[in-house]
């Protein structure tokens, strides 16, 4: 299975890791933007020694309860840590973490080559972008608006319903053009579900697959493995490793994670063993 993305080609007969890079002020330095740009730059090159196969920019503006982030911000913070990685002729395609349409279109202009949507293309002007451009998309389910989805999902069938709206959105994506082969579905693990909802996603992970697209899994650090744990965010990787080992055994393509050497390999042993 072979996933098509700007000038880059991803091999998903084997799960691949996507590493996640936040670029967020650091509230303990007032170092200014070069300092942010540059930390976020060094931990990019870091995952990608670690064995990611695709780098994941966020500004924060996609984050559960996060406050929200002006597009100006936005541009500011990830368009430089773009433009910084694309100048080091990195080997991975990077991916931009944003649903606002002007923030995809300038991530791309700077050399991104996934555009990752948490709203899954459906704010206007958001499908434009992708279909006029050559890089790979990852639609994702969410129900509600980050601030308030937590407050009380509800579903009459949490996977019929996340596979409906994940089917819709490829075929919308088809329609404009971006072929099957440039398209992620991703369940969104923790946007708008339970714990009970999330635990029957991941269980339904092979019916995602008859969707025909290669599917992202991004489970790493999430409340739902702190509820099965007892632990605190930052004590959650062994969490993390195992879920995303499950999910690779269970059909996930690429592994969202923050913890990519731990990751990439548990994937190594998955590979050799499943
Ligand atoms: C607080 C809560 C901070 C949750 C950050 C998060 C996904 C994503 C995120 C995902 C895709 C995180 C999340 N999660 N994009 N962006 N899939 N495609 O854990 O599951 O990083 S934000």
């Amino acid at each position: 299975m072979l996933f098509h993305c700007g000038r880059f080609r991803l091999n998903f007969d084997q799960p691949q890791v996507m590493g996640i890079v936040n670029v967020t002020p650091d509230s303990f330095s007032d170092g200014g933007q070069f300092q942010q740009v540059d930390a976020a730059v060094h931990h990019a090159l870091t995952l990608i020694e670690q064995g990611a196969a695709v780098l994941d920019i966020g500004g924060e503006s996609t984050r559960p309860n996060a406050t929200p982030v002006s597009l100006t911000e936005e541009l500011q913070r990830v368009v430089p840590v773009i433009e910084a990685l694309v100048a080091r002729d990195i080997p991975v395609p990077i991916s931009i973490d944003t649903y606002k349409p002007a923030v995809m279109q300038a991530a791309i202009a700077a050399g991104a080559s996934i555009v990752n949507d948490v709203r899954g293309l459906q704010e206007p002007g958001a499908l434009e972008v992708v279909a006029k451009s050559d890089a790979g998309v990852c639609i994702m389910h969410m129900q509600g608006m980050p601030q308030t989805m937590q407050l009380d999902p509800h579903y009459e069938d949490v996977v019929a319903e996340v596979k409906l709206f994940l089917q819709t959105q490829r075929d919308m994506c088809l329609a404009a053009g971006i072929a099957q082969d440039r398209i992620m579905l991703d369940p969104g693990f923790g946007f708008g579900k339970t714990r009970a909802h999330n635990i029957a996603l991941a269980k339904a992970l092979p019916e995602f697959s008859e969707l025909g697209c290669p599917l992202l899994v991004g489970l790493s650090r999430k409340s739902v493995l702190g509820q099965m744990t007892g632990n605190d965010v930052d004590a959650r990787l062994h969490a993390s490793v195992a879920a995303a080992v499950i999910s690779a055994m269970q059909g996930a393509h690429l592994l969202r994670v923050h913890d990519v050497k731990a990751t990439v390999e548990a994937l190594k042993v998955v590979a050799a063993l499943k």
